[in-house]
């Protein structure tokens, strides 16, 4: 037994089995099982679900690579618990196996196949970020997008700064709140900036991570494709209260946000007039200035360094 084992490690024995083919048939069925459960039964609910376009897309690519990668740690792990079990050391048996440097086979199977995938998923990456569809998959694309989408998109401003995000709708007379409410269907525009450090925009289940930085426009597009809540994060270090630094979001439909966009408009046109004009960045100088004129108007707001009462991050 043990020299017949020596002797098929030595890759002598044509009479020894046939080691690769047995190891691809065990492969095979843990390899097309684990895919089969990674893309119908796990996919649909992996991270970020199918709120918008741009989580759907994500959610497409994250099941497109679990499905790549799960062949290739199934391979891993049948070949390492084959060789344990067949290739173990036995009493007596001290001769060493068949060198992997220079075997032509098996380092043309291993440059392919890792060229194979790794040009594939430069090639897909490439087309999941300019399908003109998906607009930038949901990532900030800077002040001038390359893409964007089809129709008029509704703009939304986030504005950033320590430790809460704000939003600003140009397009109802640039009022600005601590509510993010987005209609369903219609293509948004999210203009990102901050008003002191780097922050980052990450709303959770629509996809959406744009980095908040001072100075700068970031424009990210998604469309919100169902109604719901959204988790609204910072997700980029930016001081102490960071962690505290999130806020919840709805999506609601066309009528609903049609009517809450007006209302706030009318409800907020005092505030709105005190505040700077709308414009893609803002001056961060100008913030204390402007809790000034409001405290000294007597009107609270949206505004910087406010914290609502009852707020748990209140020191
Ligand atoms: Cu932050």
């Amino acid at each position: 037994m043990a020299a017949s084992v020596a002797e098929d490690a030595q890759g002598s024995g044509q009479a020894g089995p046939n080691h690769g083919l047995r190891i691809f048939l065990i492969w095979l069925p843990v390899a097309v099982i684990a895919d089969w459960l990674l893309w119908f039964v796990y996919g649909p609910h992996m991270p970020p679900g199918q709120m918008s376009n741009s989580a759907a897309s994500q959610q497409f690519d994250v099941k497109v690579m679990s499905v790549l990668a799960a062949p290739v740690m199934a391979f891993v792990l049948v070949a390492g618990a084959y060789s344990l079990i067949v290739w173990r050391h036995r009493e007596g048996d001290d001769e060493d196996g068949p060198a992997i440097f220079g075997n032509v086979r098996i380092q043309t199977t291993w440059i392919t196949v890792t060229a194979v995938i790794v040009l594939f998923l430069a090639g897909f990456g490439t087309y999941e970020l300019a399908w003109p569809g998906f607009a930038g998959a949901g990532g900030g694309e800077g002040p001038a997008p390359i893409w964007k989408p089809d129709g008029k998109p509704l703009e939304v401003q986030v504005i950033a700064q320590q430790w809460r995000f704000t939003y600003r709708y140009p397009q109802f007379g640039g009022f600005e709140t601590s509510d993010l409410v987005l209609p369903i269907g219609q293509p948004i525009q999210f203009n990102v900036t901050s008003l002191d450090v780097i922050h980052s925009f990450w709303a959770y289940q629509l996809g959406v991570k744009a980095d908040a930085n001072p100075g700068v426009n970031n424009v990210a597009y998604t469309t919100a494709r169902q109604t719901g809540s959204i988790t609204v994060r910072c997700a980029e270090l930016c001081g102490l209260w960071h962690g505290a630094m999130f806020d919840y979001g709805k999506v609601v439909s066309v009528g609903t946000f049609q009517s809450w966009a007006h209302q706030t408009e009318t409800q907020l046109a005092a505030v709105t007039k005190i505040l700077p004009p709308y414009a893609t960045t803002y001056d961060p100088t100008v913030v204390p200035q402007i809790n000034k004129a409001m405290a000294k108007a007597g009107i609270g707001g949206a505004n910087g360094y406010y914290y609502p009462p009852n707020d748990p991050v209140q020191p």
